[in-house]
Parts: C-alpha cells; structure tokens; sequence
C-alpha cells in the first residue's frame, strides 16, 4: 500500500487549524492534525516542502519505520514544528492502517481498557457567581469533572476568564498581533482558593474539580498555591511552573500534596523523562498532535506506567477534531489513563469536520467506524481561509515580560 499524494490544507473554521492529507494508491485517504496555534504555517511548509515528497512511494503499512525514518533520520529533532508535523504523518498513517484492517484505531492499538474516556469541560466565570453558574451547565450535562478558572480582582484580562463560556473566546487567538496583558501574582494567590472554596460549598466533592496554572508561578509559589488548595482535593493542578527547569517540581512535592498535572508544551519522550522517572508529576499532559503522534505519546504513557504516572492529555480547542479522535482512541486503549480535556470546538467547525465520537454521561467514546471515524470536507475548508491570528502575551506592572 504506497503513499501517492501528501497534501496540507490550512484554513480557519472557527480558529486556524492545519491538516494533513495522506493518499494510498488503493484509494484509502487518511487525516492528521498539523496545527501548531500561532504558528500554522511552519508546520504547513514543513510537511510541504520537506516531509510530504520524501513519503511519496513509501509503504503506509510501516508506521514505526516511517516515524523513525523522519525522526532519527532527520538529523535535526524535537521542537515544536518538527514534532507536529511528525504527528500529523503517524496519525494520518494509523487513520489509513484502521481504513484497510476494517477497524477503528482503538482496536489495533489493544481493544477497549475501559468503557469511556472521562472528559473534563471547562467552566469559566467573570466572577464567583458567574463560575457556579457554569460549573452548574457541566454538571448538569453528565460531566464527572470540570476545570475551573475565574477572572482575578484588579486584573483586567485573566487566562481562563470566559466572555461566553459556551465558547473558547477566554483564549483568543484572534488578533493579526498578540494582545498585551498584564500579570500579578499575588492578587492570584489570595483569589484561587476562595474561589475553589465556594465551588466546593456549593458542589460538594463529588465532581473532580481541576485548574489550570497556565506556567505563572514559581516553584515556590506553587508549593503555596498547592497546599492552600489542599482541603478542596483538586484532581490536579496543571503546568503550575514552566516545566524547562523540571528539577523545579521537586521544589512543588516537597511543599503540596495536590496532585501535579504537566506536558501541553512538550514535544518528546525525552521532555517527560526526568518528571516521571522521579516521580515528580502525577499526570503527563502531552498531546497526541503536538508530541509526534500516537506512536510517540504511547511510549510516553508507557514509560509512565512504570512510575504510575497517569495520561492527562491536553484537548484544547487549537487541536483540530481529528487530534481530539486520535487522543481518545489511544485513551481507550492504555493501561494507566487518568483524564482527558475537552474543550471542544468552536462553530462552524463542523461544517468542515465530521466525527464519529461521541459523548454520554461524562464519558467519549471514539465510535466504531474503521480509522480515527473523522472525516474533512476540503472544498468546504475553502469557505474559512486562514487568518493570521496569535495568543496573546503577559507583561508584569513593571513592563517585564511573564508566562501567559
Ligand atoms: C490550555 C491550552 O487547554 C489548556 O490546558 O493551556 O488551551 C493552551 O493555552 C493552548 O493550547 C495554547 O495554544
Ligand atoms: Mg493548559
């Protein structure tokens, strides 16, 4: 079964996403994500200009071979836009494998380990009554876990404060050049756990509630954030210090017992070594599309089985519908999942992709049709072209740059 054609579409069907087509010469089409947020077009010249024509004959069949040949055979490795576009190849091929075996993804990777995937929406609030109120919209649709975020007391802008909580506009990748906002840690840190408080007074502990730190603090001051948060039994806390400096979670366990969640920036097997051979997290939060595919992410949760660290795969909304399918094939499959996000998609997304997945009582389940069960319908991708669109930045009081 040789490739014959590689073709990358970049259009914007409620955000910017990037997707890989792979064609076989028996006809079979498969899909990956390529989506790189605010930076789509490398990824997209990447596997245009350099990976698609050297796939070109090459046996689909050999996902592993491939994967290596354009990983150990690239000289250059790792990074952000290597390993996307990597990605996008593997989980194009495994869409094709399940096409020709007649199976969906999850089959060939071992058969279903569970019955669904828990998800965890995201709940979002200007404030605290605003919060309880969209907590309640989750609870009340089945979910078993909500993350919450709130706007802070005296910050103008917040990371996870929702315009429209039914949509991502707290995140908005929406400008030509990225918007400024400015960071305080301290307002930060008195405001969380009365927020987390009064979430669990009127909840009670029956629901996982998470958060997401989103790389503000230091190590120190995530130990204190940690164990503030103690009585209200968080699932996790997440990406609460960037991870670069890994030995800086050591710092965090040695003050908190709240559960550490990390990964949504790393790109390789290599970036989680040290977290989980230490046992220094307790989720590994690494993306199917942004950490070479599902066959580099399955050796990640299989190393981390060994230390019994948990999956915590990202699934924001910059990942495209068919990185969302391949994250909860492999989530069905493996031996130690512990949560899935799901943001979910903003409209017309499904005017372009059609998925198989669905959700009932807090549980996905990728569907059974053969492959990922995602489809894209490219002459409508060319209704939405691609707008250049960034994150935004953080800057502290004093003009210095921050994490956003
Ligand atoms: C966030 C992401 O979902 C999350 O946990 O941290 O939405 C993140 O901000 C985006 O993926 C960045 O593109
Ligand atoms: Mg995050």
């Amino acid at each position: 079964m040789k490739i014959t054609d590689v073709k990358v579409i970049v259009a914007s069907p409620g955000r910017n996403y990037a997707t890989l087509k792979i064609t076989t010469d028996d006809g079979l089409v498969g899909w990956g994500d390529a989506t790189l947020n605010g930076r789509e077009l490398a990824v997209a010249a990447y596997l245009r200009d350099h990976v698609g024509p050297l796939l070109i004959g090459k046996d689909a069949h050999r996902i592993g071979d491939i994967w290596q040949y354009l990983y150990q055979g690239g000289y250059w490795r790792r990074g952000p836009v290597t390993m996307t576009a990597i990605a996008a190849v593997d989980v194009a091929l495994w869409d094709i494998k399940g096409k020709a075996a007649g199976l969906p993804v999850y089959q060939l990777l071992g058969g279903a380990a569970r019955d669904g995937v828990t998800v965890y929406g995201h709940a979002n609030g200007a404030d605290v009554p605003e919060l309880l109120a969209d907590v309640q919209r989750f609870v009340d649709a089945g979910y078993r876990a909500v993350r919450v975020q709130t706007a802070v007391p005296g910050l103008e802008r917040t990371y996870g404060m929702g315009g429209n909580s039914t949509d991502v506009t707290y995140e908005p990748a929406d400008g030509a050049l990225p918007s400024e906002h400015v960071w305080e840690t301290g307002p930060y840190l008195d405001h969380l756990p009365k927020v987390v408080a009064a979430v669990r007074a009127e909840f009670g502990y029956g629901v996982h509630l998470l958060h997401d730190v989103h790389h503000r603090l230091s190590p120190i001051e995530a130990g204190r954030l940690g164990r503030s948060l103690e009585p209200y039994r968080m699932f996790w806390i997440e990406d609460a210090t960037p991870a670069e400096d890994q030995e800086a979670f050591r710092l965090i366990r040695q003050h908190t017992t709240t559960p550490l969640a990390v990964g949504e920036v790393f790109n390789s097997i290599w970036d989680c070594q040290h977290l989980i051979t230490n046992r220094l997290i307790d989720y590994i939060r690494t993306s199917v599309s942004h950490t070479g595919g599902i066959t580099h992410l399955r050796r990640v949760f299989d190393l981390a089985h060994l230390y019994g660290v948990r999956s915590g795969s990202h699934g924001a909304g910059d990942l495209s519908p068919i990185s969302f399918a391949a994250a909860l094939h492999l989530d069905l499959a493996i031996p130690n999942f512990g949560m899935q996000e799901y943001m979910g998609h903003l409209p017309p997304w499904d005017e372009v992709f059609s998925v198989g997945y669905e959700f009932a009582d807090g549980l996905f389940h990728p569907g059974d049709a053969a492959g990922l069960g995602v489809d894209f319908d490219e002459a409508a991708a060319e209704r939405f072209p691609y707008e250049p669109r960034y994150l935004p930045v953080n800057r502290l009081r004093d003009g210095s740059m921050h994490d956003w």
